[in-house]
């Protein structure tokens, strides 16, 4: 192993060790590694600079990462190694992450694939899928088996594309670098990832620059860089450690905007507005706005549209929905902005299988700068999570009305609501009482089991969830895993005209590998009037950090404030919620 590793080098060892951990049984450890491994993902410095400007003290200064985990990577950073890693991937060394990428697969299933029949990665489960092999194994089924085979092959279908929140932060990592650069003028991210499209292909980041080529070979030799396809004084190609490619440019700075559009995209919409030119007598490409050759806009993106006669168009929306004629005609949606939620309606803890304790749940949400949030657990019929049922979920209210009080007490000022994620069983009834769901303030109703029935009765099975006058929220409609598992068959458009009869919000589960609803709903439902709700789903202190992919979904969703019920204060917030079911 090397000295420095990057971000993502250091996450996904400490994401083994979770696994490994979980493998062997052991309490405790799994969630501790998971935690570290998120912190170090969501970390805006190299780790490796931390730690050599500030020793060990600055790697345990890390949220979420403890003296233990610390100690582990200062052994790495200083000696190259670190023994009860290596030891354990003696013992098991198979692709772990390859494999539990997989819908289906677990850690426990990745020891017992390996010691009964030496599957090492994914071509070699699918080999033995195939084969029929996988019965072999202790309480595994055609069923399972059937399960593991579609998740490869959903898996091999999805492209090699990556999502958005694995990328997000590698990508804003680049970008700050070549801002740091000594010749850099300006430098923006542009591609999908600022569209903040839920997959991305390639990273792309443009800049302007004094010499062009000293960034060139500034930018090559970035730790984050693995292999360089190409480089040249405007362009170059490289793949990153994390797998993904990336594209950067140096442009002229009278092109910038030009530059900065043309390669935003979408290519649909690029090659819309090039036709809006043609029709004019002009010439749009990446280097400007052309009469003749004459430049006459693209030194800004904001020139470029209004050459156009357009509003700008945020990069979330262009994506040829409807954009260009609504910026003609005055009429884009003031979209809502990062920042606007006050509240967050999703939320598990260690009453089921979240991390961490309702308190340090609160402290988490009120540093990512919300007011209240609704601790929402899952209940009776998710088992294996610990479900609570009508016991359980008084026994939960009463410790949080005691921590309102003690919060209140010592000045702190977000608000903890009561609330559940209770289960839509098949026929859509729901795993607790009326008579408790009643004494909730906010109950959000989902789907965890029974994804394949066929559309009407999925549909049918929803709506009859909704019906209950309780149910406030579905929650993450759909139950996709973006890579890895197909979202529900439902009729969207009788769910939305049901969620409207009902007075029944639909969530944007900010998750990003759920993201879900996704865009496309998002709009449907603002053109209907339905209200949404943007949601961590936070199942550890970090994940509030998520709320920025459901904003980002929400907006190339065309939403607005208005249209999502938990950007309003947690007091107006409550008074409209519980009349909406009434
Ligand atoms: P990705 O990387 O697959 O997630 O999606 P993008 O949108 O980042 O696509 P990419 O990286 O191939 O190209 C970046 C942008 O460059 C794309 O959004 C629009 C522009 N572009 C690329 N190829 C073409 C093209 O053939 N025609 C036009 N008009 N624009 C293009
Ligand atoms: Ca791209
Ligand atoms: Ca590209
Ligand atoms: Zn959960």
């Amino acid at each position: 192993m090397k000295k420095h590793l990057s971000n993502k080098e250091i996450a996904d060892i400490l994401f083994e060790m979770s696994a490994l951990y979980e493998m062997e049984g052991t309490p405790w450890k799994p969630a501790a590694y998971e935690t570290a491994a998120h912190a170090v993902m969501a970390l805006s410095d190299d780790a490796y600079d931390l730690f050599r400007k500030g020793g060990e003290k600055a790697l345990d200064g890390i949220d979420g990462i403890g003296k233990a985990i610390a100690e582990h990577l200062m052994e790495i950073f200083t000696t190259g190694h670190f023994k009860e890693y290596e030891r354990m991937k003696k013992k098991m060394p198979v692709h772990i992450l390859e494999l539990t990428s997989i819908e289906g697969v677990g850690p426990k299933t990745v020891r017992a694939l390996w010691q009964k029949l030496k599957i090492k990665n994914r071509r070699d489960l699918l080999r033995a899928a195939k084969a029929g092999k996988l019965a072999r194994i202790p309480h595994f089924g055609k069923k399972s088996q059937e399960k593991i085979l579609k998740g490869i092959e959903f898996r091999e279908k999805s492209g090699g594309r990556f999502i958005l929140g694995d990328i997000l932060p590698e990508a804003r990592g680049l970008l700050e670098a070549v801002r740091h650069f000594p010749e850099t003028e300006r430098a923006e991210v542009a591609g999908s990832v600022r569209r903040f499209k839920e997959t991305i292909g390639d990273i792309d980041i443009l800049a302007v620059s004094k010499n062009p080529r000293k960034t060139m070979e500034r930018f090559v030799k970035l730790p984050a860089v693995a292999h360089v396809y190409g480089t040249g004084a405007t362009k170059t190609n490289v793949r990153l450690k994390s797998g993904i490619d990336a594209d950067f440019r140096v442009v002229p700075v009278n092109s910038w905007g030009a530059a900065l559009n043309y390669f935003t995209g979408s290519k649909e919409h690029n090659i819309a507005l090039r036709e809006i030119a043609i029709k004019k007598g002009w010439k749009l490409n990446e280097y400007g706005l052309f009469k003749g050759k004459k430049q006459i806009a693209g030194e800004t993106e904001e020139d470029l549209y209004k050459a156009f006669g357009l509003d700008y168009i945020p990069p979330e929306l262009r994506e040829m929905t409807g954009e260009i004629g609504m910026a003609r005609e005055g009429k884009l949606p003031a979209l809502i902005k990062q920042g606007d939620l006050k509240g967050d309606l999703q939320v598990q803890t260690s009453w089921t299988d979240g991390n961490a304790s309702i308190e340090k749940m609160a402290e988490a949400a009120e540093a990512a700068g919300l007011s209240y949030i609704a601790i929402t657990d899952h209940t009776r019929a998710l088992a294996m999570t610990g479900g609570l049922d009508e016991k359980g979920l008084a026994r939960q209210g009463k410790e949080i009305d005691a921590l309102n009080m003690k919060r209140k007490q010592t000045g702190k000022k977000l608000v903890l609501l009561k609330g559940a994620e209770v289960n839509i069983g098949k026929d859509g009834s729901l795993d607790i009482e009326d008579e408790t769901l009643a004494k909730l303030d906010i109950v959000g109703a989902a789907i965890h089991s029974h994804f394949g029935l066929p559309r009407a009765e999925q549909t049918a099975r929803v709506i009859r969830a909704m019906e209950n006058p309780h149910v406030d929220i579905i929650f993450h409609l759909t139950a996709r895993r973006i890579n890895r598992r197909e979202p529900i068959d439902v009729n969207i458009d009788e769910i939305i005209a049901a969620a409207k009869r009902t007075k029944t919000i639909l969530e944007i589960d900010a998750y990003p590998n759920r993201l879900d609803i996704k865009d496309e709903y998002i709009k449907k439902c603002a053109e209907a009037g339905v209200r949404m709700s943007i949601d961590s789903d936070a199942h550890a202190p970090e994940h509030f950090l998520a709320l920025l992919f459901g904003i980002g979904q929400a907006r190339r969703g065309f939403a607005e404030e208005k249209h999502i019920v938990n950007t309003l204060p947690v007091a107006q917030f409550l008074k409209t919620i519980k009349p909406l079911k009434s």
